[in-house]
């Protein structure tokens, strides 16, 4: 996909971006359209909707209808205009600590409805914006700006929250693993109902720093070093993928989605209004 035109899907007028150089954002924001591109979608029936954070910054850039709203908040704003257009492809972006600390209450059920939605987790084991305070995703034993002597918390694994919670298609990349992001989320916006695709990206500026991986590079690598592919760790003894990275699809499954129930009840309603 040539990159000039995967730049008619940005706002040009709103660069330069407020990411820090090298920032896996940038990764996640491109695969993104080139998915949309691959599959055709018409961009008017996009919409797009974040809440607060760096990577929530992306729906700034992002030439589609596009909501940049509450800390926390994007799914249950995205589950509005769901449900008033639902002719639209509406998909949440945003980083861990938006989706699954001050948003995780809203994720699960989400998922636990099926909603008709698409869910891209920038997973970034941080808050980056706010200084790099300890996240739900980030690591035991790594460092933060509120962990300067290590984190002593379990951390969330997204896939396994998100499959426990109802979700129907669920997957993992990183931004190393650039051609997956983009058929992950394409195979998520084709997806009937609750999609999640969560993709590692590189903070170096606060977790890489705190964590003896202060360069972009050095950060890839530990993403290229780190990842499983699904297939092989299903092989693999539990002990062996203790802090790996397992990539890969994990859940796609056809369920009824809350959308088409709430559909058939307004009908049911229409009908009985009419006897
Ligand atoms: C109600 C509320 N609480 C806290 C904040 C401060 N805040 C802004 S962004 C953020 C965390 C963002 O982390 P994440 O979603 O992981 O995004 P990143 O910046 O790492 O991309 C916090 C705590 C806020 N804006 N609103």
């Amino acid at each position: 996909m040539s990159t000039s035109r995967l730049l008619t899907y940005l706002r040009q007028d709103r660069m330069p971006h407020v990411w820090c150089p090298g920032c896996g954002n940038g990764v996640i924001m491109k695969a993104f359209v080139d998915a949309i591109d691959r599959l055709l979608l018409d961009p008017e029936r996009i919409a797009v909707v974040s809440g607060i954070g760096c990577s929530s910054r992306v729906t700034g850039y992002l030439n589609f209808n596009t909501m940049h709203t509450l800390h926390g908040r994007a799914i249950a704003f995205a589950t509005g205009v769901k449900l008033a257009r639902p002719e639209f492809k509406v998909v949440v972006m945003g980083g861990d600590g938006d989706v699954l600390a001050i948003g995780g209450n809203h994720f699960i059920h989400a998922c636990r409805r099926n909603m008709d939605l698409t869910v891209v987790i920038f997973n970034n084991n941080i808050y980056g914006m706010t200084g790099g305070q300890y996240s739900p995703t980030t690591p035991e034993d790594t460092y933060a700006s509120t962990a300067p002597y290590g984190n002593i918390e379990d951390q969330f694994d997204t896939v396994k929250l998100a499959i426990n919670s109802g979700a129907t298609y669920v997957a993992r990349s990183t931004v190393y693993h650039y051609v997956q992001t983009v058929q992950y989320i394409q195979n998520g916006l084709k997806h009937k109902g609750m999609s999640v695709i969560e993709i590692m990206t590189n903070c170096h500026t606060y977790f890489g720093r705190y964590n003896g991986m202060p360069e972009p590079v050095q950060m890839l690598s530990y993403f290229k070093e780190k990842s499983v592919p699904l297939k092989k760790a299903e092989k693999m003894p539990p002990e062996e993928l203790d802090g790996k990275i397992v990539i890969g699809e994990f859940v796609d499954i056809e369920k009824k989605t809350y959308n088409e129930k709430y559909e058939q009840l307004k009908l049911k309603l229409a009908f009985k209004e009419k006897e």
